[in-house]
């Protein structure tokens, strides 16, 4: 039978910029979805977004567009990150598609004609300005009241109509079935995790708002939507032909393994198992779950303004550094903490370094030695037997998905060829005619040292195995290799190529430096305001107009009464500038007035307009001001400044 891998990621909510915690778990699966393809695995690796429900329904309303525009706009962020990440999905699902559309209204109907989707009530704390329920968990208690922990606003309890499903009967069979399979869930903390939490008993699950427009309707009942994580989890069965294609639904389906994050564990080990045990599908070979990202210790947050935008990682230090660092840097399963010196650290160790020098030296010799062709000979050697072993070492870790334990097999592979370097010293044998089939022997392991390497680093990072391969004269692909092909000695009488330098090494002081720079320059920086559409500037009307008259209010310290002329009106505004000028040096000068603003009422005066100025503030209190004044002063009154 055909070996078959399915991998999935979660698929991300859209109304968030993606970060490392999202290029995290997408570089994992891309990883393993690689790896699996040079095993000779048929893969199909899946990700996507995330579509419906309040956060993303809340977001568009922020942003006045409707969440259609707002879904079509942000899923090309995720998109086009995962082109630069050099991702190799197979599909990309989003859930707003009819093709997901049809099949979570197929299955909830299923469902419900089955009897383990029923109408009940649902009634929870709601936070009304927000318009979301708060799960208990999060609800923020202070002076007896419940408050909601995003805006601190008080909680009225709400009820509505909703249906629910019937979960709670299939928990037994769900526990049977992970004592029986205790790998089902990685790592075994989670597993531990979740078999407590389902041994403490699961209430049915609402699973659809009459609150809420932005979902899918439910089938014969379209004042409900279905909730949000009914329909997320389903995409994992729409992606692979649940209703469409049932040949390739039956050639993945049994082997699809979920990578996500530890937050949603519970989601994916007991909503999403139980979803499908009432369903009559098989459960999933394996659920994942890696550990969280903080950066410099900190929790990643926007108001933090700490989010590390793997964009401009890549565009700093290159883009299979920062693969290797995500995967090598932490236990897979553990939190992490990013910290970019760290990085830099493990760019200047173990790439220029280690596998750098290794190439470097090993061409060089080649070239001097040899005249670029690589040498035959019997190569069992030390190496060669050490391969073997990393090959399995490599296999078994992939499998546990221990990515950093893999890479850590391949690192003390490639130091090993190192110090075979300096234990044989090629340069004395190159000096001793009778030394010369040793030399061919070294020189040919050290060689296939180098072409197993690049096989074994492919997946985390192919274009650096694809670097090295044509530096080792190597046309081929490397990620179409199978690993199970590789044989030692295979590369002999190969005409190797330049030696180039791989990775260049960072000087850490001048690095320091620039942070430093940086850091200067951002704390220079304004706050600044959130980016608007070219549409909300279009909404500001203002005009070139002269100041005609200037009079003081006896009630203000800080405003005067000022007439401005428009050429095609006179108006009344009040203007706080007094500070600053005298009224003789106000009359007659052109300024620029925002003309559409609301009439307000200051100090007993009606004010019809704002005169634009710029200035230095010291705490909210302007130190030096300036109008702001036409370059020609002659353009005519009332033109439209835009
Ligand atoms: O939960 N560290 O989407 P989401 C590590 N739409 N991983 C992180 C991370 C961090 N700091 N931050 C995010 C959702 N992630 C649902 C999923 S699936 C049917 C529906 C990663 O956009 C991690 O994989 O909030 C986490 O599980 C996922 O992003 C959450 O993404």
């Amino acid at each position: 039978m055909e070996k078959t891998f399915y991998i999935t990621t979660p698929i991300y909510y859209v109304n968030d910029i993606p970060h490392i915690g999202h290029a995290y778990t997408t570089i994992a699966c891309d990883t393993i979805a690689r790896y699996k393809r040079m095993k000779g695995y048929d893969v199909h690796f899946l990700t996507g977004t995330d579509e419906h429900g309040q956060k993303i329904q809340t977001a568009a309303q922020a942003q006045g567009i409707t969440p259609q525009q707002l879904v079509d706009k942000i899923h090309m962020n995720f998109k086009d990150l995962w082109r630069v990440l050099n991702i190799s999905n197979d599909d990309f699902i989003r859930t707003t598609e009819d093709r997901h559309i049809r099949v979570v209204q197929a299955m909830f109907k299923k469902l419900m004609d089955k009897g383990d989707i029923y109408k009940g009530t649902y009634s929870g704390y709601y936070c009304v300005p927000d318009e979301t329920y708060v799960p208990e968990n999060a609800i923020i208690e202070r002076d007896g009241k419940k408050l909601c922990p995003d805006c601190g606003r008080e909680l009225t309890i709400m009820e509505e109509e909703s249906y629910f499903f019937r979960g709670s009967k299939y928990v037994p069979e769900l526990i049977k079935y992970y004592e029986e399979n205790v790998k089902s869930v990685m790592p075994r903390v989670r597993y531990n995790e979740i078999m407590s939490f389902l041994k403490g008993g699961v209430r049915d699950q609402s699973v659809s708002r009459t609150s809420l427009k932005w979902g899918i309707p439910v089938p014969g009942d379209e004042k409900h939507v279905i909730y949000v994580w009914f329909d997320a989890l389903i995409n994992y069965a729409t992606a692979v032909g649940y209703l469409d294609d049932p040949e390739m639904f039956a050639k993945y389906w049994p082997n699809v393994r979920h990578m996500v994050g530890k937050d949603i564990i519970r989601f994916h080990c007991v909503i999403w198992p139980l979803m499908l045990l009432a369903l009559g599908l098989p459960l999933p070979v394996e659920v994942v779950a890696h550990g969280w990202w903080t950066v410099d210790g900190e929790k990643m947050s926007k108001t933090r303004k700490n989010v590390v935008d793997p964009v401009k990682m890549v565009r700093d230090y290159g883009l299979d550094p920062f693969r290797y660092f995500l995967l090598r840097e932490v236990p897979f399963g553990n939190d992490g903490d990013f910290s970019e010196l760290a990085l830099v650290g493990r760019i200047n160790s173990d790439l220029a370094n280690d596998l750098g020098n290794l190439l470097n030296r090993t061409l060089q010799m080649i070239k001097s030695y040899r005249n670029n062709i690589v040498p035959s000979c019997d190569a069992s050697s030390e190496l060669s037997e050490m391969a073997e072993k990393t090959l399995s070492r490599v296999d078994e870790a992939m499998n546990n998905f221990t990515y950093d334990e893999a890479l850590k097999a391949i690192w003390e592979f490639i130091s090993r060829a190192n110090k075979f370097i300096d234990e044989t010293m090629p340069w004395k044998l190159a000096k001793d005619e009778s030394q010369s089939a040793k030399l061919d022997f070294v020189l040919l392991n050290l060689y296939e040292a180098l072409r197993l390497s690049a096989l074994l680093i492919a997946p985390t990072m192919p274009d650096t195995a694809k670097r090295i391969f044509t530096q080792l004269g190597l046309d081929a692909e490397p990620l179409t290799m199978n690993y199970d092909s590789f044989r030692w000695g295979d590369g002999a009488g190969t005409t190797t190529r330049k030696a180039e330098v791989l990775f260049p090494r960072i000087d850490i002081e001048e690095w320091k430096k620039a942070r430093e720079a940086k850091k200067e320059e951002a704390a220079m920086k304004p706050e600044g305001l959130p980016e608007i559409a070219i549409d909300d500037f279009a909404k500001v009307e203002m005009r070139v107009a002269r100041i005609t008259k200037c009079e003081e209010i006896p009630r203000s310290k800080k405003l005067y009464k000022l007439e401005v002329d428009l050429g095609y009106e006179k108006r009344t505004v009040c203007s706080g500038i007094k500070a600053f000028f005298t009224p003789e040096e106000l009359v007659g000068k052109t300024v620029i007035l925002v003309t559409n603003l609301k009439p307000v009422k200051l100090c007993g005066v009606d004010s019809n307009g704002m005169i634009l100025a710029a200035s230095v503030k010291h705490d909210g209190v302007a130190e030096q001001l300036t109008l702001l004044t036409p370059d020609d002063k002659n353009i005519p009154l009332g033109s439209r400044v835009s």
